[in-house]
Formats: C-alpha cells, structure tokens, sequence
C-alpha cells in the first residue's frame, strides 16, 4: 500500500511538469523578437511550443502611436499562427499574441521589432 501511495505520488508529479511544459509558449517569431530589419516584412509568423486553438488565438500588429497595421485575421496552422501586415513605414511597432493550447492553456506575450535601417 505504502509502495502504491509513493507511486501515485510520482505519477502526478510527472504530470504536473508534463502539463507545465505543454504551455504554448512562443518559440520563435518573424521578424525575430526585438529585431531590427532593413525591409519592411509582409507578415508577421510566431512558432509556438505546441499546437494551437485556431479560434481562441490572436494576433495584432500596433505602430508606435497604437494603430493596427496587420490584416486583421491570424491563420493558425498547427503550432504557426501568421498574420499579414499593411505596408510598413519605418519605425517601432508592437507583436501582442494570445494563444489557446490543446491542452486549453491560455498564454499571451507581446514584442517590439522595428523597421529601417537608421
Ligand atoms: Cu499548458
């Protein structure tokens, strides 16, 4: 009995940081985080640590006085959710990202990159 208590104990443990690792966390994104590239880019692409809930995750693009620059609608395929962009001016512009797991985490994030090569 005591030998089955321990192994139950150990079984939710590994659980528990199963769960935690499987948080769709932001793996990397394009334009790179916190970047600065030379040619305005068309969209912007966020790779996530897990598969994504299309319906529950977002994606907006904002300047630096808080206007929307993307096109509106994220697709989401798999673990990539995209969103295309208006034409860029140069300049600093903000990434916010919501994204609804599999595993119906919910995480959020946001990232500057900028645009120009002053
Ligand atoms: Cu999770």
């Amino acid at each position: 009995m005591r030998t089955l208590s321990i192994i139950v104990s150990l079984l939710v443990t590994a659980l528990a940081a199963s769960a935690a690792q499987a948080h769709a966390f932001l793996d990397h994104a394009s334009p790179l985080v916190g970047s600065t590239v030379p040619a305005a880019p068309h969209e912007v692409a966020l790779t996530f640590t897990q598969n994504l809930e299309a319906a529950f995750s977002s994606v907006e693009v904002t300047d630096s006085g808080g206007a929307r620059v993307d096109q509106g609608k994220a697709q989401v395929s798999g673990n990539t959710m995209r969103i295309g962009l208006k034409s860029l001016a140069p300049g600093s512009y903000r990434v916010r990202w919501r994204a609804l797991s599999v595993d119906t985490h919910t995480t959020e994030g946001s990232f500057t990159f900028h645009v120009g090569g002053l």
